[in-house]
């Protein structure tokens, strides 16, 4: 276990993985005759009950606009949504709820901080990423220094799949503003160690954004800890609702930001000569939020929290290093990325066969993989790759699923050697 990705405590009690799964209602499904094998939580994971309750108990009963009307529907609104943004603050360990901004998900938040910093960069500055990330977190900054004539430098990947400390050092330097990184690949499963990124990056005076989408679902998280500037994530892979997501901000950087839209609610007066903007993070909520969204995510926070969060990633590392085993003993099967700090998430190539085919034969069996470049093309190109096959484990994975995956890539292999 990475010591960054743990509090110094130890988890209170073991994580008890099978009660936890039977809160997930989809998993009990039989797809194409078998039973559901979910193995594709880094695209988005499925909801514990608690997180269908809320939605409905909120639709239900308490739905109305919140910060406005004058009656006891929109002030049950307005207090769910505003204790979600108190469950965020306490899941990241931000310093205040000032600091916590509801977006529509990571890209979103990703996009509001570097539109952010396009106004503020200048010619001669440069924003540094890294080699292993996520489209989300390449095309905002690309756009970023096209805006404002900034330079875009990576830091790359080796062959394990890993940012080697030197090269991302070797690229930081005075003109480096912003420093954006994933906290874990969505294609290789690496884990980046962030807290020395920071050190870094604060070092040549440049902030350290933070892509959490992969890390959040699975990590014990303390923002400050980490020294992360931003943070960004998305609920939907974190047991919560689709369409909200959370853009943690250290709260005199978020006050120095420019608002990302303009719009209701994130004004204090409106003239037609000037414009004055709430507080944070009023200035960047817009219009009517995902009220239902943010109640839901704050529903799966409360339940990642009750299980705890320490418990649920040591469950998930013995269950990574069993997979690990497992695939990496499969003949002809061959796992693209072998960073030594990895959380559960294994690309695969079955030699001789198309990832998408393998990703359609397992279906035939109930198993659900993604298939594809998973948003990540620079790290496909980077192994001389169009494609890889993913399975990605969430804390309701067993040693079973692993095994009937196993099993599904013999089949697969089986099928395309007669
Ligand atoms: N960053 C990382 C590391 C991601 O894995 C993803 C989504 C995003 C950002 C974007 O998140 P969104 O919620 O705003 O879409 N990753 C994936 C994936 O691996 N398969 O589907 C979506």
């Amino acid at each position: 276990m990475p010591a960054e990705s743990l509090a110094s405590a130890p988890p209170a009690a073991a994580f008890d993985a099978a009660a936890a799964r039977r809160e997930f209602p989809a998993l009990a499904q039989r797809v194409h005759g078998h039973p559901l094998v979910y193995l594709d939580s880094a695209a988005t994971a499925q909801k514990p009950r608690a997180v269908l309750e809320a939605l409905a108990g909120f639709y239900r009963e308490d739905c109305a606009n919140i910060h406005r009307s004058a009656h006891a529907l929109s002030e049950r609104a307005t207090a769910g949504y505003e204790a979600a943004r108190r469950q965020v603050q306490q899941f990241l360990g931000a310093a205040s709820e000032r600091e916590i901004v509801f977006t529509r998900g990571t890209t979103e938040s990703l996009n509001l901080v570097a539109a952010g910093y396009a106004s503020r960069l200048e010619p001669g500055d440069e924003v540094l990423i890294t080699g292993l990330e996520h489209h989300s977190n390449i095309v905002p900054w690309q756009l970023a220094c096209e805006r404002s004539g900034a330079r875009l430098v990576v830091a790359p990947i080796d062959e394990r799949g890993e940012v080697p400390l030197e090269e991302f050092e070797r690229r930081l330097s005075a003109r480096t503003k912003v420093v954006a990184a994933a906290h874990i690949s969505n294609a290789l499963g690496t884990i980046n160690p962030i807290a020395e990124f920071a050190a870094r990056a604060h070092a040549v005076g440049a902030v350290l954004v933070v892509d959490g989408a992969q890390s959040a679902p699975h990590l014990p998280l303390d923002v400050q800890a980490l020294g992360c500037d931003f943070f960004a994530f998305s609920g939907h892979k974190n047991f919560g609702p689709t369409g909200i997501g959370v853009l943690y901000g250290r709260a005199e950087l978020l006050e120095a930001l420019p608002p990302y839209q303009g719009g209701g609610d994130m004004i204090r007066s409106v003239t037609f000569e000037k414009t004055t903007y709430n507080d944070i993070p009023y200035k960047f909520e817009a219009g009517t939020p995902h009220i239902a969204g943010a109640i839901g995510l704050g529903a799966a926070l409360a339940a990642l929290t009750a299980w705890d969060m320490r418990a649920i990633a040591a469950y998930e590392h013995e269950l990574t290093a069993y997979g690990l085993e497992l695939l990496g003993g499969l003949r002809g099967v061959r796992l693209i990325g072998t960073a030594r700090r990895r959380a559960g998430v294994f690309s695969f190539v079955v030699e001789g066969v198309h990832p998408h085919d393998v990703g359609t034969v397992l279906d035939s069996r109930g198993i659900a993989v993604r298939a594809g470049h998973h948003c990540a093309q620079p790290v496909m190109e980077r192994f001389g790759l169009p494609a890889t096959t993913r399975a990605s484990l969430a804390l309701y994975n067993t040693r079973a699923d692993l095994d009937a995956l196993a099993e599904g890539i013999g089949r697969v292999q089986a099928m395309f050697r007669s």
